[in-house]
């Protein structure tokens, strides 16, 4: 009885154990959600290039070892942008500094750090 009972356990544990497992699989395609990562650095970003799907996120990130200032600043974007002036900070950072935009418009959108402009440039392509 109760070897029985042991191995209802046992199959109990391996039923929970492969539930377990295919749900973290099944999470694995929603990263989608999760905000594309970009490096703002002495003097670049990085990837200084995107290709993104509609309603997905950039986040920039200002990396540590930065000695000098920069910003992200909207050159261009798709015709009929709205609220253009959100896609660019506001201030300058040298590190420890985040911004993140969702891109719902589809859409070429050119951005540059306007201390370092001819360096600092990337293109981030929005499809739908
Ligand atoms: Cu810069």
């Amino acid at each position: 009885m109760l070897k029985r009972s042991l191995k209802v356990l046992v199959v109990v544990v391996a039923v929970f154990a492969l539930t377990g497992a295919a749900a973290t699989a099944a999470k694995a395609p929603q990263k989608k959600g999760k905000p594309k990562e970009v490096s703002v650095a002495d003097f670049y970003f990085g990837p200084e290039t995107l290709n993104l799907k509609e309603g997905q996120s950039v986040n920039w990130v200002w990396a540590e070892g930065n000695t000098y200032p920069h910003d992200v600043h909207l050159k261009s974007g798709p015709k009929g942008l709205k609220e253009k002036k959100s896609y660019s900070t506001k201030t300058t950072a040298v590190t420890d500094a985040e911004f993140e935009k969702t891109f719902t418009t589809p859409g070429t959108y050119k951005f540059i750090c306007t201390i370092h402009p001819t360096q600092m440039h990337m293109t981030i392509v929005v499809k739908k």
